[in-house]
């Protein structure tokens, strides 16, 4: 079957993205860690510090099953599980599906992937995430790329940034691919919330953390220039043939 060979050796866009983020991370030292889709409101908000009336809970967003039940709408609650579970040092990434209730159209879909990372140890610092954060960038988009923090709100983070590289297409100088802005934005990031930690039963006086996490389609879009986020999920062949 000429049409099966061809496709031996190819891999999905957004599996590319994904092994090559875990790649960076496992160099570094971090272990990958993987829960449950079908989650405790707790686990997905609660104890990341969103509260009751937070605009991120709305059910215009998030897929409940129940009460206390839903689809993740991130993979933090599995950041949540493990730092239950164990005693710093934490060095961990988790990638995985989460689910949200949009229509879908060229930039949105109710399911999609994520990569969220975590680090918890004795003096973790902002100058721990700013190195991290640099040198996956370089490892993902080329050693020349850089990165720019802007304050941002999370409410499981504190401070909390959102997260530019400079545009992989121009360097910088502004074209087409960043909109003539030079840098275009891929990740959300910041301190652990004292709360969070605490809720988790590390203490905060001793302990504090860094996280961060990025969506996988928009990264793909960006890395393959693909214009239309329904294209990653259609399985055409003459599309998935490309990669
Ligand atoms: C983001 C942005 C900033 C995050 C925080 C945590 C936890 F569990 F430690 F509180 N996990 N992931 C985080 C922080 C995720 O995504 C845009």
């Amino acid at each position: 079957m000429p049409g099966k060979r061809k496709m031996l050796g190819k891999k999905h866009p957004l599996s590319i993205v994904i092994d090559e983020i875990k790649d960076v991370f496992i160099g570094m030292g971090y272990e990958i860690a993987e829960g449950p889709e079908i989650e405790l409101d707790y686990y997905n908000f609660e104890a990341l510090n969103i509260p009751k009336n937070h605009p991120a809970r709305d059910v215009q967003d998030t897929f409940y099953i129940n009460n206390n039940i839903l689809l993740r709408t991130q993979t933090s609650p599995v950041q949540i599980r493990v730092m239950e579970n164990k005693k710093p040092p934490i060095k961990i990434i988790c990638p995985g599906r989460v689910y949200r209730s949009d229509a879908v159209d060229a930039t949105h879909s109710p399911i999609f992937h994520q990569v969220e990372g975590l680090v918890v140890d004795k003096g973790i610092t902002m100058g721990d995430l700013v190195g991290t954060l640099r040198l996956f960038a370089k490892s993902l988009f080329g050693e020349k790329t850089e990165i720019r923090l802007r304050p941002h709100h999370f409410p499981f983070t504190e401070p909390s940034a959102e997260v530019d590289v400079s545009c992989w297409a121009c360097g910088g100088t502004g074209c087409r691919v960043c909109k003539n802005e030079g840098w275009i934005e891929i990740l959300g990031a910041g301190m652990v919330h004292p709360k969070v930690l605490e809720i988790c039963g590390i203490d905060p006086e001793v302990y504090s953390g860094f996280a961060f996490g990025l969506g996988v389609e928009r990264t793909a879009m960006g890395r393959f220039n693909i214009d239309d986020m329904r294209l990653l999920y259609e399985n055409d062949i003459r599309f998935l043939k490309q990669f």
